[in-house]
């Protein structure tokens, strides 16, 4: 290659504008003239994130400035989620017992709507923001009290919540790995599980979270506590559909490495995650987009909540910890989020797929939650990876198992666990379990075994 052949601009002037003509004629034909790398990159947060799988990108909103045109104009362009920053708190929705304040949360909730937008509920459950009669209340009263709560709130807004933070904030910080005390902790540790259950109730197609903060380091004993409280809800049929980690950081140094584990984690235990307050003080860009990132790479991270949208709404305004400054202008980690949703899936978040083939001699055994009444309930299971097998049952007592079907029973000497072998009747099998006072423990397999 000699020197000036190597060189672009040396061409002749005549061969540059064919080139450039028969480019331009090209695009014509396709009927639109397009710039490289722009050809569908949304320009708004909430359009992006919808992109992204159908994600969404929301905000908290503070009812009473939906009043301020400068605050709407950013919240109708940029958003497709809210959650309401106090509004549907209880002290909010029920401040007298027994009389409910719904005008602020329906507000909220006709504007979202209206437009398009998704809606969390938060949140039916809480030790904090209790009106004053509830703050007074202990046992079986705030136990039943609370549950008339999520009752009443959550059949208001049947059918127009996506998500409810149901419960919010039930562990400790620190090493214990314990329940937050709280008058509500003291009504039974059975509390959060007897709360999604009647959320459930109330709106069958409300998607049921747990939401809380500082569980986003996956080695924090918070994060593992609420990890084994999510794992044995699943085990036991309670109904959890999703974790809220709220975010809220204190600066690029406390946003954990490890996030992408956590969200993966939760997200393996079969439950959808989501970043549900998000801010970072002093907004660094780089932690904002580690945040983007990591939910993308994990599919069942549905979406990120900001905490506000510009820095003067925030509720730790002086560190500046949002997207938009106080004149609503665009900072350098709005630029970061965008570009980073519109970059798409990093990939490599995803948790790695249960085998679906059994270990060599091994099967496996599912349990699918059957009808339920107030005294009994039924669970089938089904068993794969074998046609003639043995699985090991275990009961919670003073729960006891009254009669089952399609399978062999033999019980130990407790009464407690049950070794059902197939019957030739099939892969499934069921039982009635009577509870006797414990309405929320589950049936557990133990194992399954060939032959
Ligand atoms: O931002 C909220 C602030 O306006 C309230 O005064 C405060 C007390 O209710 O709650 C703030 O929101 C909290 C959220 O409800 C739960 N997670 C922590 C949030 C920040 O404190």
């Amino acid at each position: 290659m000699t020197k000036d052949s190597s060189r672009a601009p040396g061409r002749p002037r005549r061969l540059r504008a064919a080139l450039v003509l028969s480019a331009v004629g090209l695009l014509a034909v396709a009927g639109a003239v397009v710039l490289p790398g722009s050809a569908s990159a949304a320009t708004t947060l909430g359009a992006s994130a919808a992109e992204q799988g159908g994600r969404y990108f929301g905000t908290a909103v503070a009812v009473n400035k939906l009043n301020d045109s400068a605050y709407t104009t950013i919240l109708n362009r940029e958003f497709n989620q809210v959650t309401a920053e106090n509004e549907m708190k209880i002290d909010a929705l029920q401040p007298q017992q027994g009389q409910f304040n719904f005008g602020n949360g329906d507000r909220l909730v006709q504007h979202a709507r209206s437009r398009g937008m998704q809606v969390r509920g938060h949140t039916l459950a809480w030790h904090s923001q209790q009106p004053g009669w509830m703050q007074n209340m202990s046992g079986t009263t705030l136990r039943n009290a609370m549950l008339n709560h999520v009752t009443q709130v959550a059949t208001h807004y049947r059918g127009q919540i996506a998500w409810w933070d149901v419960v919010n904030e039930a562990f400790q910080d620190g090493s214990s790995g314990a329940r937050r005390d709280s008058n509500l902790q003291r009504t039974g540790n059975d509390w959060i599980e007897a709360a999604f259950r009647a959320a459930r109730q109330a709106d069958p197609n409300a998607q049921l979270c747990y939401n809380d903060y500082n569980i986003d380091n996956w080695t924090d004993a918070k994060t593992q506590a609420v990890y084994r409280m999510v794992q044995d809800f699943k085990n036991r049929g309670v109904p959890i559909d999703c974790v809220g980690l709220q975010s809220h950081f204190t600066g690029g140094s406390n946003y954990p490495g490890n996030y992408r584990t956590t969200l993966s984690s939760f997200a393996a235990l079969g439950v959808d995650v989501h970043i549900t307050e998000l801010d970072i003080r002093n907004a660094p860009s780089d932690a904002y987009r580690n945040v983007v990132n990591d939910c993308l790479a994990v599919s069942r991270c549905k979406g990120i909540t900001v905490w506000g949208i510009r820095d003067s709404d925030s509720w730790r305004s002086n560190e500046s910890p949002l997207l938009f400054d106080g004149n609503g202008n665009k900072k350098a980690a709005y630029n970061a989020v965008l570009t980073a949703l519109n970059s798409g899936n990093p990939g490599g978040g995803d948790p790695t797929p249960a085998p679906t083939t059994p270990a060599p001699g091994g099967c496996t055994a599912t349990i699918t939650p059957g009808q339920v009444w107030g005294d009994r309930y039924n669970t089938s299971v089904t068993v794969s990876g074998a046609s003639t097998w043995s699985v090991v049952v275990v009961i919670t007592a003073p729960q006891r198992i009254s009669a089952t079907w399609s399978g062999n029973p033999t019980w130990d000497g407790s009464g407690n666990v049950m070794t059902m072998r197939s019957n030739g009747s099939g892969n499934t099998f069921g039982f009635t379990t009577m509870m006797n006072g414990n309405s929320s423990a589950r049936p557990q397999i133990r194992s399954c075994t060939v032959g």
